[in-house]
């Protein structure tokens, strides 16, 4: 899969995605990253992409035609159907069914937005979908990018080993995760349950599968009505 970042700052989204899982997906070829610098498109003598609000008040907006020029320099590399997501807190909540669905594409684009937003239009003429992280504002979109293609490079096949993929199963079933304990068996006069140590295979999994429950219902109880 193909990611295309809309932003004014590729250093940071290469920095970011350039360690331990994702380097390796990259490195193997199954994903790949291209940042597309919005600035490089400004037709501005002081390589300007912002201007003030018509209608006054705070702040500043992106200007649409950097990011449209950005867009269409990179729009004959991109597949028929895909996405233009746009980074910001008035999407659709990102969750592991939407990583799960955007998986399963050839390629999409995300676009990082600065200042207070983009020019409307963009959102209109190149946009296809937004998406939000969380309820909070980033001073830019790159960190909400950053999390959707982590998320969804680990659920193309071949990104994680074998040992990894594991930890997809546990949110997958809706449930949290279980305690996890290693070595020592004991530690600051805290025992290691003694299921655990049994060897008692079929004991352990009912064991784990209680501590699932519990722990859904105490934490995120909002998990167990779906
Ligand atoms: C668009 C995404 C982008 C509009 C981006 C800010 C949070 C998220 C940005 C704004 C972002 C998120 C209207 C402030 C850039 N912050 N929750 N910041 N406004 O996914």
């Amino acid at each position: 899969m193909k990611f295309y970042i809309l932003t004014l700052f590729p250093e940071m989204i290469e920095e970011g995605l350039s360690h331990s899982i994702i380097k390796r997906g990259i490195d193997e070829g199954i994903i790949d990253i291209e940042a597309v610098n919005i600035r490089d498109f400004s037709k501005d003598k002081h390589k300007r992409v912002d201007d003030y609000p018509y209608g006054g008040g705070a702040g500043m907006v992106m200007q649409p035609q950097p990011i449209y020029d950005a867009y269409m320099s990179i729009k004959h590399k991109l597949s028929d159907n895909c996405p233009v997501i746009y980074m910001s807190p008035q999407g659709r909540t990102f969750t592991q069914d939407k990583a799960q669905e955007l998986s399963a594409l050839e390629d999409a684009v995300l676009l990082c937005g600065h200042y207070e937003g983009i020019d409307e239009r963009i959102i209109e003429e190149i946009v296809t979908e937004e998406i939000s992280i969380g309820d909070f504002i980033l001073t830019g979109g790159e960190l909400a990018a950053m999390t959707v293609v982590d998320a969804v490079s680990r659920l193309i096949p071949g990104v994680l080993n074998k040992e990894e993929s594991h930890m997809n199963e546990s949110f997958s079933d809706g449930l949290l995760e279980y305690p996890q304990y290693t070595r020592p068996p004991e530690f600051m006069g805290r025992r290691v349950p003694e299921v655990l140590l049994s060897g008692h295979h079929g004991n352990v999994e009912k064991w784990r599968r209680e501590q699932s429950l519990k722990r859904t219902e105490k934490k995120r109880p909002d998990l167990l009505n779906k």
